[in-house]
């Protein structure tokens, strides 16, 4: 990667969100890209801050985000260096990742169009994912998720109304929201399995009615236990690569 590449022309778009972020997904595509090759050192801080025009904040915030995500390996009194894509792997085995993290970590660029939002009495199945009563409120927002402009998932999310009062507030990412509040969620548990694609979700991804996609129902909980978050879901099946790791219990 030359130092031009970390000129802001390359990177910052105004009204596209945080300096942080929008340099952090440069970065992360130039090393899923490999214009930062594994091993490379990464200027300092302070040049890079430079080169990018940005305060030394706003690189610390990326690179720690790079850091957390498994790309980058900062190495005390030696420097921030591109780790093998081999060890990158790791860290998203069991993560709870949201869409926009996901498909950032791929180096895509993620957006979402809403296509319907309200508040309203929940389902039996929202009462019973999300320990609600009848008389309770939930928050729905359905939205088509894309990654570089291709469709790729449909989400159907119910939240309980004091945790998401406003759905038509959730921007880009639900997740963001939530961590803003401090009502992220801490676990969640997902089933999973293959369907095919109904009529109408079949238009909104481009594929044929019927394709094989997967369906993915997520509950996250709070770290306190209580569930906040009932996501359905219809993704491409090429877009997901779950991984499990199973272990040999000892003394059954
Ligand atoms: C993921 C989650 C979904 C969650 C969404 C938030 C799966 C199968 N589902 O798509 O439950 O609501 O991320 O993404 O991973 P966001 O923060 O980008 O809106």
């Amino acid at each position: 990667m030359q130092p031009q590449q970390f000129h802001p022309d390359q990177w910052f778009t105004a009204g596209h969100g945080p300096r942080y972020e929008q340099l952090y997904r440069h970065l992360s595509k130039a090393i899923a890209a490999g214009d930062l090759a594994q091993a490379t050192q990464l200027p300092p801080e302070r040049d890079l801050a430079e080169l990018a025009q940005v305060s030394r904040v706003t690189v610390r915030k990326a690179v720690a985000q790079l850091v957390a995500d498994g790309v980058l390996d900062q190495r005390r009194g030696a420097g921030t260096f591109v780790r093998p894509a081999r060890s990158r792997t790791e860290p998203y085995l069991s993560k709870l990742l949201s869409f926009t993290e996901y498909m950032l970590h791929r180096g895509k660029t993620p957006t979402s169009s809403v296509i319907n939002q309200g508040i309203f009495y929940p389902t039996p199945d929202e009462q019973l994912a999300l320990g609600l009563s009848a008389a309770d409120r939930v928050a729905r927002i359905e939205r088509l998720r894309a990654a570089d402009g291709i469709a790729m998932a449909v989400e159907w999310s119910s939240l309980p109304q004091d945790i998401l009062p406003d759905p038509a507030s959730v921007g880009a990412s639900l997740y963001d929201l939530l961590r803003a509040n401090g009502t992220a969620p801490a676990r969640a548990v997902q089933r999973i399995r293959s369907v095919n694609l109904p009529a109408t979700e079949a238009a909104l991804l481009n594929l044929p009615e019927g394709s094989a996609v997967l369906r993915i129902d997520r509950t996250g909980f709070l770290a306190s236990g209580r569930p906040i978050e009932f996501t359905r879901g219809l993704y491409r099946s090429d877009i997901y690569d779950f991984v499990a790791e199973l272990r040999l219990e000892a003394n059954l």
